[in-house]
Parts: structure tokens; sequence; C-alpha cells
């Protein structure tokens, strides 16, 4: 791993890559130092009003580029579609050598507009740096998928396009800062706790897990992607990816712990995703940043 060019990745990380360090330093003995590798490039996006933050990356991965193809031409809503990902350098030769992070070479979320749509799948690696997946959207309008994966010998990179899906749009509700950060889900009630609510702070995310009924924490939650669980932060406008990692990531619950960092003031949504009884659960939470 080139350091210089994780320093310079991390710029655009908006020093995620000292949140990371930091909690190396807090009492978490179970911190994976090989997490301190990894850093982010801002998103790219083609998408004309939606890519200011693509345009000047530094980093040799930010010369990476994802395109993003249905194969049927364009997707339908409600209908299986197979998503295409081709990973190129600049000059459009495919890449081939991922590292494989999370258990996986290639993690693909996508949202919609509001983010009330959300998904997180694997691809499958087809070689000659293209990976696909048949997936479904819920309604026509504009996706945002998100390509996040390490080249080998590289660091994390995320790139992201916005997709246009045909057929009837859903509402756009905006995306609201929760009242309390407590939610129900598949009958277990989850509380966020976040030691910080300024921009730039090292934060640490705190999840609770109870039981709904009993109110019991739930102590055997099982690994999903080789941790405790998995955690994706977004801007409300989809431009910011944040990377978040987990604390301990042998923790079984009922608190699972994780390392972030917000870039700047305003709204972001986070998806906390973990397993318990073999089952993986995901649980939104929209957080206002000072
Ligand atoms: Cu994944």
């Amino acid at each position: 791993m080139n350091k210089k060019m994780i320093m310079i990745s991390s710029i655009l990380a908006f020093g995620l890559l000292s949140a990371c360090g930091n909690a190396d330093k807090s009492d978490h003995s179970g911190h994976d130092s090989s997490h301190n590798q990894e850093s982010s490039t801002a998103p790219t996006s083609s998408h004309g009003g939606h890519g200011g933050h693509g345009a000047d990356q530094p980093a040799a991965e930010s010369n990476l580029k994802a395109s993003f193809t249905f194969a049927s031409g364009a997707a339908k809503a409600n209908e299986n579609t197979e998503l295409s990902i081709q990973i190129a350098d600049k000059d459009g030769n495919p890449i081939n050598d991922f590292e494989i992070n999370h258990e996986k070479l290639l993690h693909l979320i996508i949202v919609n507009h509001d983010l009330s749509f959300f998904n997180h799948i694997h691809p499958e690696f087809k070689g000659e740096g293209k990976f696909t997946i048949e997936t479904s959207f819920p309604t026509g309008g504009e996706y945002k998928v998100f390509a996040d994966f390490i080249p080998k010998g590289g660091s994390n990179t995320t790139l992201s396009e916005w997709v246009k899906v045909e057929g009837k749009e859903g509402a756009h509700e905006a995306v609201k800062a929760d009242a309390k950060l407590v939610k129900v889900v598949d009958g277990k009630e989850v509380e966020l706790t976040l030691n910080s609510m300024n921009a730039k702070d090292e934060v640490t995310l705190t999840f609770n897990i109870l039981d709904a009924q009993t109110k019991e924490g739930i102590s055997n939650l099982e690994p999903y992607l080789g941790a405790v669980g998995h955690v994706v932060i977004l801007s409300d406008d989809a431009e910011q990816y944040i990377h978040v990692h987990p604390i301990d990531e042998k923790a079984t619950g009922p608190k699972a712990q994780f390392a972030t960092s917000f870039p700047e003031s305003g709204t972001y949504k986070i998806w906390g995703q973990f397993q318990h009884q073999g089952k993986v659960f995901t649980v939104p939470f929209v957080v206002e940043i000072k």
C-alpha cells in the first residue's frame, strides 16, 4: 500500500483516516488495524447537477471508472433486470484484481432519490473488470448506484452514478432528521447514539439492539460480512458516501460500535445492517449534523 496515495485520497475522505486512527487510541482493542489503510474517493457522477464533488480527484484510484448498464438497455420498475458494472482505468483497460473487503470483491449500494429505498447487494465478478447482478427497482425514477471496492494494491474506492428506471415514479419525500433515534425493525428495537453531532469530529456510532418485546439486549448477533454489522451513510442529496468502520468487528451485541466522520453540516441517512438468527435486518436513521 502506497502511503502517499492513501494520504492524497484521504483528503477526499475528509479526514476519515484520522477518524480511524483515533479508534485505536480508544479502549476498543478489537479494532482491526488494517482499516487504517482504508480511505475513500469522492463519488463521481456523470449526472448533470449531481456531480459537483467528482471533478478534481487527485488520487490514483479516482482515475478508475465504473460504467453501469442494464442488459435490456433500460430498467423498468418492478422487473428483474441484469445490471452490469464495468470497472476500468482511465485508458479503458479493465481492472481485474480486487482485494476482498468485508468478504466481497465489490459491494453495490442502490438508493432512490429521497433515500427511502436502500439496497445492498453483491454482484458476481465475471472477469475483464465486469460484475453483474440481477436486481429490480420498486418504482420508476432516478436511482444512485455506488460500487464500493478496493483495487489490488489500492485503497477503498467508491464510484457512483445516477441511473434512470422507467415507470411511474413514487412520491418524493424530504429526507428529514428523526426526532428520536429509536426504531423497531423485524422485532428488534434499535437505538442509535452518536457521541458528537458536529461535522469533522471523530464520531462513534453506537447501535444498541434489543428484543422489541422483552426489551432485553440481543447478545448473539451473528457476523455479517465478517463483522458485527455493516453501516452505510449518505448525505441527503446522495453526493457524499461515507465510509464507516466497526470499532470491534467481533462484537456480538447488544452494542455495535462504528467509527466515522461527517465531512460537513447537513442531513445524513444512516443504514445499519445486522444479522440475527440467520436473517439480515436493516435499520435506517436520519441525523442532522451541525
Ligand atoms: Cu456489501
